[in-house]
C-alpha cells in the first residue's frame, strides 16, 4: 500500500504568484540600477521563464536579444562574475519586495500545509530559485515560525542543473531518505512537472496565467489553484473524485491512483 509520506513544494508560481508581480520587478530595478536600460515586460518575461534560474535568464536574454552588448566589466571580472553582480542586486530588490508584504500566498497553501502537517506528513521545497528567497517569502507570507516546517529547503545553486532537470528532487529525496513512489510534489510549470516525473514523484500542477497552455502529460491532476472550502478549484486535467478543494484525503487518493496504472 502507497501511504503517502511527504509534499514536496515548488515555490515560484506554486506557493505564490512571484513572477509577473515579484521577480520580473526585481530583474527590472536591478536593471536600472546598474545603469542598463533594459526593461523586462510581462510579456517578454512570459517568453524568459522558458529559462529557470535568474542568472541562467539573464544570460539568455544577452545572448538571444541583445548579441552585440558588451558587459561593464570591471578588471580581472568575468562574464560569469558580471552575472552574478547584477543577481545578487536583483535579490536584494526582491527580498524588500517580499518584505513589504507584496506577494500574497496561492488560495490553499496556508491551509493544505496546515492540514498536513496536523497529519504528520513530511514537508519539503525543491526549487530553482535562491535560498533568500523562499526563505523571505515563507517569513513574509506564513511567518517566521513556518521556516520549522518544512524539513528541507532545497533551493537554487545546491544542485548543478535547474528544473526541467530532476537534481533539486533527487536531492531532496535523497536528504531526506525518502522513497519518491511515497511523496507528492506540488508544481506549476511544465518544466518543473518534468523535473519531478523525471525523479518519479507523482505530481500535482496548479496552473497560472504564465503556465496555463503548457503540457501537463504525466501529472496527476491540474487544476487553477489548490481552492478553498468556499472557493472550490477548477480541475483542468484528471480526476478530483468529487473534491472541490484540495486535502490530504485528495492526496492520499492521488498518489494511490498513480501507482494502479
Ligand atoms: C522559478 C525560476 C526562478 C525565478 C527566479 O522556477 O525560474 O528562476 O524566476 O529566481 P521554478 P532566481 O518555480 O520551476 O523553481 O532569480 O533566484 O534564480
Ligand atoms: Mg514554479
Amino acid at each position: 500500500m502507497f501511504q503517502l509520506q511527504a509534499l514536496i513544494f515548488d515555490v515560484d508560481g506554486t506557493l505564490a504568484e512571484t513572477e509577473r508581480d515579484g521577480h520580473r520587478v526585481a530583474f527590472n530595478q536591478a536593471f536600472a540600477a546598474a545603469g542598463l536600460d533594459w526593461n523586462w515586460t510581462p510579456e517578454r518575461y512570459g517568453e524568459l521563464l522558458a529559462v529557470t534560474g535568474g542568472k541562467e535568464r539573464i544570460r539568455h536574454f544577452w545572448q538571444q536579444y541583445l548579441p552585440e552588448f558588451v558587459p561593464p566589466l570591471s578588471a580581472g571580472m568575468s562574464e560569469q562574475e558580471w552575472i552574478a553582480g547584477l543577481h545578487k542586486a536583483k535579490t536584494n530588490y526582491y527580498v524588500q519586495l517580499l518584505q513589504t508584504g507584496g506577494i500574497s500566498l496561492r488560495p490553499g497553501v496556508r491551509r493544505l500545509l496546515t492540514e498536513a502537517r496536523a497529519a504528520g506528513l513530511r514537508l519539503a521545497i525543491a526549487t530553482t530559485t535562491t535560498p533568500d528567497n523562499v526563505t523571505a517569502l515563507l517569513e513574509a507570507a506564513l511567518g517566521p515560525e513556518s521556516l520549522s516546517w518544512f524539513e528541507l529547503i532545497a533551493a537554487g545553486d545546491i544542485v548543478p542543473a535547474k528544473k526541467p532537470a530532476p537534481d533539486i528532487y533527487h536531492y531532496a529525496l535523497n536528504e531526506m531518505q525518502l522513497d519518491p513512489a511515497y511523496c507528492l510534489a506540488f508544481e506549476d510549470s511544465q518544466a518543473g512537472l518534468e523535473s519531478a516525473r523525471q525523479a518519479g514523484l507523482t505530481t500535482v500542477v496548479t496552473v497560472n496565467d504564465y503556465t496555463r497552455s503548457q503540457d501537463f502529460s504525466g501529472a496527476a491532476i491540474v487544476l487553477d489553484h489548490l481552492g478553498e472550502p468556499d472557493m472550490p478549484f477548477q480541475v483542468l486535467q484528471g480526476d478530483a473524485e468529487g473534491a472541490t478543494y484540495f486535502q490530504v484525503s485528495l492526496a492520499d487518493a492521488l498518489l494511490k491512483a498513480s501507482h494502479r496504472v
